[in-house]
């Protein structure tokens, strides 16, 4: 048996780097420039850092079954955002200091799929502790963010509601296709929404073991 050494070889096609990890990677250069470590959790949670220690008593809308895959028992589930990794990283700064990280990963709910809505999409959460922060230090934060992602751009928060937060706010950056004129891109707003935010809620930092008359801190989500 011979080998012909002189026949081609088999071709290999290139792969591409697939798109969310790409945004990610991006996102994690963007902030670990901003002084933020990158930290990820298991995908399947307790009730307790899913929802409990976040602020979301029982009988709340976004606990419901509905809403949520519960896996073996009504006290463990797959995850439904990734700030149960804030939590675990708030409990396991035993010194309480500052912290600054963000949480990149996948997060399950039980959505239609459609355009806009996955039953498993991926998200990145952002989450500060430290002393005197303000909204002002969380718009300028995201500010910096969109700016390195997109180009410069206006943008804008508006009032908004999350049990983790208060107060709470939507993140909206000028439409990057009509400039703000209002196109169908943006619903004739002149405004896309990137995502949620806040000042972290005194009930969450004591949950977490921090004294809320020296710590507070803000918190995103997108
Ligand atoms: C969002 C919007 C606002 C958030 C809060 C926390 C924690 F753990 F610090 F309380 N993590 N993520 C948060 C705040 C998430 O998503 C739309």
């Amino acid at each position: 048996e011979k080998i012909d050494v002189t026949l081609p070889g088999t071709k290999i096609s290139l792969g591409a780097p697939n798109i969310l990890e790409k945004v990610i990677e991006e996102l994690e250069e963007i902030f670990i420039s901003l002084g933020f470590d990158v930290v990820e959790g298991p995908e399947v949670e307790k009730d307790l850092y899913n929802f409990e220690m976040l602020n979301i008593p029982k009988g709340h809308p976004a606990r419901d079954d509905q809403d949520s895959f519960y896996i073996e028992n009504d006290e463990i589930l797959l995850r439904a955002h990734t700030s149960p990794v804030q939590i675990h990283t708030m409990l396991k700064n035993k010194e309480k200091n500052e912290i600054r990280i963000i949480c990149p990963g996948k997060a399950y709910r039980r959505d239609t799929d459609d355009a806009q809505h996955s039953h498993n999409f991926t998200q990145i959460e952002g989450l500060l502790v430290g002393k005197n922060v303000s909204l002002a230090h969380l718009k300028s934060t995201l500010d910096m963010m969109t700016s390195k992602l997109f180009g410069s751009a206006n943008s804008r928060f508006r009032p908004s509601g999350y049990p983790f937060t208060e107060p709470s706010v939507e993140y909206d950056i000028e439409c990057f296709n009509c400039k703000g004129k209002g196109c169908n891109l943006c619903k004739n707003t002149g405004w896309i929404t990137v995502g949620g935010a806040g000042m972290v809620h005194p009930n969450v930092l004591k949950c977490c073991g921090y004294d809320t008359e020296i710590w507070n801190g803000f918190a995103f989500g997108f």
